[in-house]
């Protein structure tokens, strides 16, 4: 049953790739509640913080109600005729004018495979460009490129039940504990279960993914490719080759051993002692079940294709591929990045893991979507877009379900690109995020809760979203949206869709289209027969799917060691390790880091509506070895500024010997619309992979200095204020409404005295206490309805008791006849 007698609706997580089943049911209030699905083959009934908080987002605050054409003054809101029909001729515009290149879709692994895979036919197949891609260019795509180098298709081989299989897990530049962590909880269940299970993770800063590990290989940042070449040398050295395995069913591996020897240097190039490279590399070659999961630390890298490559070189020398608890295994971070890679929507490949390079493929897809306009040749990818954009040659982009402003590298560039094209269509579930800002038109799409349709998780495993909510205003499903401009565009017949029951199931025959015997590794061929019925009752499948599963299949591929190159042989990739393209200098000297935080999900447009998400980490942060602190006379709790050739950052220093001394790690979630100057990707130069086109986001020359303000203020309010003129403001969701941390150059009484005007409650409501004689503590109180509807706290600094005080007052019910509104005005009194 989709929807059980008391309520609850099966559905899928919002958030990462580990694709987690959860029940969810709206209650008499309007709420959303919301478990985990024991019955799914991801999490059995687990969930993460994110995904418990999942109710806590559908609310309707910030929500984009209707379409918008921003470009009249005032912003006028459309109807959906209108709207589409602006896009349509704005894209035919450019296209009759300045050919089809001029075009071009920025697309994202937050969509749904059926929105996916209707965004990916439309440009391709009937604007006639392959510029659309996706943010997994930020993502994946060096996995991509290392899986069709190696395996001649873009194969995950294992599935998730492997895992908890392995003798050895190693988690490569992954922090499975705060990224994918109801599988490090399944990881950790299946250590506790099996005591001789180890962990070893390889990443530059002990993360909380160290907790289970046996051992931590602290490398030097950008080292992966000499520490695996080092194992490759290792394991030919040592006579642990699998030689049947290895001349049976790979090429090059002779090539690849030969470049791995000449790998000088190992322990400098990767910082790591003797001692440490030699029992990792012993425990590899001594454990027949090794499992090497790896993810940002390798892919977001200008060599990061060659680093996949060189641990799929290990596990190919050693044979430990398509067998029970071993294998290479790229976990995917969106909820549908493997979705994304199924349907194409990467400039570089065409459809359905078909190809460019092919043409049958191309012949049989343009027969299959019956188009004479199919694109014929790879088009830009994500970084090279926004380069074209900036130069004025793509004249109109329409971005969806991803915030590039925040999450593309070098956002001044990125801000000039989209100054410069001429139209910007965005859709979004959100009104105001720093890329909706940059269009011409925008567009309210359905969110998590409303829309319908399938995502695919880390292990190939295809699950349905359902709708459990009505959707706000005027919100549609993207692949709708699309639709409704191809028809406006003259390509009614092929985009006449009525649900995506039917968009799923044109998806699944064309995975089919000349891979009857399973030439292609990608094949729905079990649900192509799928009826309305079977689709919305769909149970999670894994594929290759064969025939309709209606019961838990957990499939390896490569067990028969036959892989999807023309001799079906894997290929050895022979790589050796380079420099990361951007290097320090004496006026960059540190190296700069990025990722995630634990409960917030990238730009913090959803789970920073959450006031139970805030609360793990509630500010704009920097990593910063004491040593390094010491030298740049940083204090811990101090706010700093960072900066590169690129930009500048401001973020509060935490001083922690978790990263090493040189190396800084800022999050990657605050923008310009939760705090000022808090972006890494304002640092970031646009280095890539040149195999992927993979952004470097985890290596940046940066330097550091400790900023010197006088005052320091609390803000809390109903709702969200503007406080870009002060020098430093970061926010905080927490219950009713929001808190605002404040630094500034202003003394304790200029900043207080700016900050009361800011005051909205009626003035005679508003109580204030200055404190007598030193001047140094301020805090004013607005009360409206009876209520503590803002509140101001300025003094030189500011404490963590000072923060909990002011939460604690927020929205409490005061009767200001008869009490204070300072419930603690004795601790006041100087
Ligand atoms: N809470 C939360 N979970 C998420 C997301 C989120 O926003 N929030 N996003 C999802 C998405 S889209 C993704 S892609 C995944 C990402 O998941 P992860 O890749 O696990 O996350 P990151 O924090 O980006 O980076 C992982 C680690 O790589 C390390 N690293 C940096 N440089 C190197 C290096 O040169 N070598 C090695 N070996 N390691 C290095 C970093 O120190 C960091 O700890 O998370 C998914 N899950
Ligand atoms: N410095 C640095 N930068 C990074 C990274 C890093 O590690 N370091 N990681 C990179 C990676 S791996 C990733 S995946 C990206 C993520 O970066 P983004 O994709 O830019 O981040 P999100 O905040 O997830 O943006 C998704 C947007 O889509 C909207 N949305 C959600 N669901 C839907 C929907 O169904 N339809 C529509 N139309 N809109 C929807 C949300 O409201 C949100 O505004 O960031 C990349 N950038
Ligand atoms: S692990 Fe990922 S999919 Fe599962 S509940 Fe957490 S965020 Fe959602
Ligand atoms: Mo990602």
């Amino acid at each position: 049953m989709m929807q059980s007698n008391d309520g609850w609706i099966k559905t899928t997580c919002a958030y990462c790739g580990v694709g987690c089943g959860v029940e969810a049911r709206p209650n008499m209030s309007g709420e959303l509640e919301v478990r985990g699905d024991k019955s799914h083959p991801s999490n059995y009934g687990k969930l993460c913080t994110k995904g418990i908080a999942l109710g806590d987002t559908v609310i309707h605050d910030g929500r984009l109600l209707a379409p918008i054409d921003k470009r009249t003054a005032g912003g006028e809101e459309l109807d959906w005729h209108s709207a589409t029909q602006i896009i349509a001729d704005n894209f035919s515009k450019a296209i009759k004018e300045h050919g089809p290149d001029s075009v071009a879709f920025y697309v994202s692994g937050q969509l749904l495979t059926e929105d996916y895979y209707v965004a990916n036919k439309l440009i391709k197949g009937f604007l006639g460009t392959a510029n659309i891609d996706s943010n997994s260019r930020l993502c994946m795509a060096s996995s991509v490129v290392g899986h069709k180098r190696a395996f001649g298709s873009d194969t995950v081989p294992v599935c998730y039940d492997d895992l908890e299989q392995a003798e050895l897990v190693v988690l490569v530049g992954s922090n499975l504990a705060w990224c994918h962590p109801v599988l490090f909880q399944r990881l950790r269940s299946a250590k506790q279960n099996n005591p001789s299970l180890r962990v070893v993770v390889i990443d530059p800063r002990r993360t909380d993914s160290c907790d289970i590990a046996d051992e931590h290989l602290a490398l030097n940042s950008g080292s992966d490719v000499a520490l695996f070449n080092g194992l490759l040398t290792h394991i030919a050295e040592h006579g642990c080759l699998d030689d049947e395995f290895v001349s049976n069913h790979t090429n090059n591996a002779k090539q690849a051993l030969d470049q791995a020897a000449q790998e000088s240097d190992i322990e400098s190039l990767t910082g790591l002692s003797q001692e440490q490279l030699q029992r990792f590399y012993q425990d590899f070659v001594t454990t027949d079940k090794v499992i090497t999961v790896y993810s940002q630390g390798v892919n977001q890298s200008t060599t990061g294709s060659d680093k996949v490559n060189s641990i799929i070189n290990c596990h190919l020398a050693t044979g430990k591929v398509g067998k029970e608890g071993t294998g290479p295994f790229s976990v995917t971070g969106q909820p549908n990045a493997m979705g994304g890679r199924e349907v194409g929507a990467l400039a570089n490949t065409l459809a359905s893991h078909m190809e460019f390079d092919k043409p049958e493929h191309l012949a049989l897809v343009s027969n299959f979507w019956g188009t004479e306009n199919l694109a014929s040749k790879p088009g830009l990818k994500a970084v090279d877009m926004f380069d074209a954009m900036a130069e004025g040659k793509i004249k109109a982009v329409w971005i969806m379900a991803t915030n590039p402003m925040v999450s593309l590298p070098d956002s001044e560039k990125i801000r000039k690109a989209l100054e410069t094209c001429e139209f910007v269509a965005v859709s979004d579930c959100i009104a105001d995020t720093e890329t909706t800002r940059m269009a011409d038109i925008v567009l309210p799409a359905q969110g998590w809760s409303e829309k319908s349709g399938t995502v695919t998780n880390s292990e190939r495993r295809i699950s349905r979203q359902r709708r459990v909510m009505p959707s706000p205003g005027m919100a549609k499903p993207d692949w709708w949206i699309i639709s409704q401009v191809a028809q406006k565009m003259g390509f009614g017949e092929a985009f006449d869709y009525l649900h995506e029951g039917e968009i799923f199931r044109e998806y699944a025959a064309l995975s089919t289209q000349g891979n009857q015997n399973g030439e292609r590794d990608f094949s729905l061929i079990g649900l192509t027969q799928l009826d309305d019925k079977g689709y919305s009752q769909l149970l999670p499948q894994q594929w290759p799917v064969t025939e309709l599963q209606s019961e838990v299949v957990n499939q390896r591929l490569f067990s028969d060691k036959q892989f999807y190159t023309p001799d079906r042989k894997a290929n050895f990739v022979p790589v050796r390790h380079s420099a990361p393209k951007s290097v320090t200098s004496e006026a960059y000297p540190l190296l700069l880091n990025s990722g995630r935080t634990r409960d917030q999900w990238h730009t913090m447009s959803r789970t920073g509506l959450s006031a139970r998400l805030g609360e793990h980490k509630s500010e704009p942060y920097v990593q910063i070895h004491p040593h390094t602190a010491n030298e740049y006379r940083v204090q811990n709790g101090q706010l700093v500024l960072v900066s590169s050739a690129q930009g500048k950052c401001q973020v509060r220093a935490e001083v922690t010997s978790e990263v090493s001394p040189g190396q800084l790690f800022i999050p990657i979630h605050w923008n310009n619309l939760t705090a000022k100057d808090a972006k890494p990707c304002d640092l970031i130069a646009p280095y890539t992979d040149n195999a992927s086109g993979q952004p470097e986001f985890k290596h940046t020359p940066v330097t550091l200095q400790p900023c010197l303000y006088q005052s320091a203020a609390l803000f809390t309010s109903r709702h969200v204020m503007d406080f870009d003129k002060l020098d430093y403001w970061a926010r905080q969701k927490i219950e009713h409404g929001y808190l605002y941390r404040i630094e500034s150059t202003l003394s304790v009484y200029e900043l207080a005295q700016q900050l009361k005007s800011h005051l909205t409650g009626e003035s005679d409501r508003i109580a204030s206490y200055e404190s007598g004689m030193s001047g140094l503590k301020h805090r004013f109180v607005s009360v409206v309805n009876d209520k503590v509807s803002q509140e101001v706290y300025v003094q030189p600094r500011l404490s963590e008791t000072d923060i909990s005080s002011i939460i604690e007052n927020f929205n409490r019910h005061v009767d200001s006849a008869q009490e204070s509104v300072f419930p603690d005005e004795s601790q006041l009194v100087s």
